[in-house]
């Protein structure tokens, strides 16, 4: 018995700022950083974001293995002791969720509904995941690498494992690691303890936590994160393009001080320092960023010595009179794409990379 189909529709919503209450507990579960916290060139752990779908699975580290099969020589089963034993690699990189800015979009895909702070930056250690297919031997008939979570749920109507996969190309790429840390200290629960991938420069789905089995298949893999959720779509029939790079993407750490129902923004007149981050996906660095006060774009100083997959810094010198102000931010990577000035619309809003406003009061 399922009664889980009848949540399988789920209608946009035309409440702007009405939230249901679902959309509540998701956001109570699945937080954001505090924008004040792009100031941090590593995230602390507990101001990166979170995103778990289902529950977090009670995992016991002595007892953990991970298992490897499939279109494989060997089957390789490894403790969490073995994993640590293979060579290490650490890499910073910038991670956001595909559905950072979801409830920017109108309608609106009930979902989490994140504004715009589904992004964190972590020092990750762990062993580069081809370490452990060399092991395994992955063969030629391998056409998609699985990575299955423990953790288990329903999505509309489907029960199933988070899973997702990776091309064997991609999975052979050194930068794909099998994780054990995070900034220096085991993983939390939350954060996929005792083991999870990390793909730096693709939205976060990518990286699965709690990951107990990689199993190489020979036939494309169809799981329901892979195939249902994570498609751009313009409309519920559309056939879909897969979500992967992370797009093009910045956001500022609000000045001044704020109200704290509204968050809106009380500054002084004089210099005001606007600061913030910068990304884009797939290794490409960041080209330019600009600050946009009451729609007048000026270009800021982009901070250099950004790692392949982490974001820079940037920074602004705003001499402010009083007055009522909209501020923005746009980048552009050295691909050529730019953020655009309006969210642009996803039929379960993924992938929106529009600017950033802030709404500031100067006295
Ligand atoms: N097993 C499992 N892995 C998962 C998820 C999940 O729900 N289960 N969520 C994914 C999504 S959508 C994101 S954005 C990232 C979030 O990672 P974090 O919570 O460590 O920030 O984990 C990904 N890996
Ligand atoms: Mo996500």
């Amino acid at each position: 018995m399922n009664p889980f189909y009848e949540t399988a529709a789920r209608p946009h919503r035309k409440d702007e700022d009405g939230f249901t209450r679902q959309e509540v507990a998701l956001a109570n579960r699945n937080h954001g950083i505090a924008l004040e916290a792009l100031r941090y060139d590593i995230t602390p752990v507990g101001l990166h974001y979170l995103l778990t779908h289902f529950d977090i699975p009670a995992m016991d580290t002595s007892s953990f293995s991970l298992s490897v099969g499939g279109e494989v020589e060997n089957d390789v089963s490894l403790s969490l002791e073995d994993i640590r034993a293979l060579p290490a690699k650490t890499q910073t990189v910038t991670m956001e969720c595909a559905g950072n800015g979801r409830a920017h979009l109108y309608p609106r895909h009930p979902s989490m509904p994140w504004l715009n702070e589904a992004v964190g930056t972590a020092e990750w250690t762990g062993t580069p995941l081809r370490n452990v297919l060399d092991m395994a031997g992955v063969k030629d008939s391998a056409v998609d690498i699985v990575f299955l979570g423990a953790d288990r749920g329903f999505d509309r109507g489907h029960e199933h494992v988070f899973g997702r996969s990776l091309a064997p190309d991609h999975a052979a790429n050194d930068d794909v690691l099998l994780v054990y840390d995070m900034n220096g200290a085991p993983l939390l629960p939350q954060h996929g303890a005792p083991l999870r991938l990390i793909v730096p420069g693709w939205y976060g789905m990518a990286s699965v936590k709690w990951l107990t089995r990689i199993e190489a298949v020979d036939k494309p893999y169809e799981g329901f994160q892979q195939v249902d959720g994570y498609q751009y779509k313009q409309g519920p029939d559309d056939q879909g393009v897969p979500v992967q790079t992370i797009r093009v993407k910045s956001l500022m750490t609000p000045p001044g001080i704020p109200d704290w129902f509204t968050r809106q923004r009380m500054a002084e007149a004089g210099e005001i320092i606007i600061e913030g981050r910068a990304w884009s996906g797939g290794g490409v660095p960041v080209k330019k960023v600009e600050l946009g006060i009451n729609g007048v774009w000026h270009e800021a100083d982009l901070l250099p010595g950004a790692q392949t997959y982490a974001w820079s810094k940037w920074r602004f010198a705003w001499n402010a009179e009083p007055g009522e102000f909209t501020l923005a931010c746009r980048a552009s990577d050295v691909d050529g794409q730019v953020q655009p000035d309006a969210p642009r619309w996803d039929n379960s809003g993924v992938g929106n990379n529009g600017i950033q406003q802030v709404q500031v009061t100067v006295r």
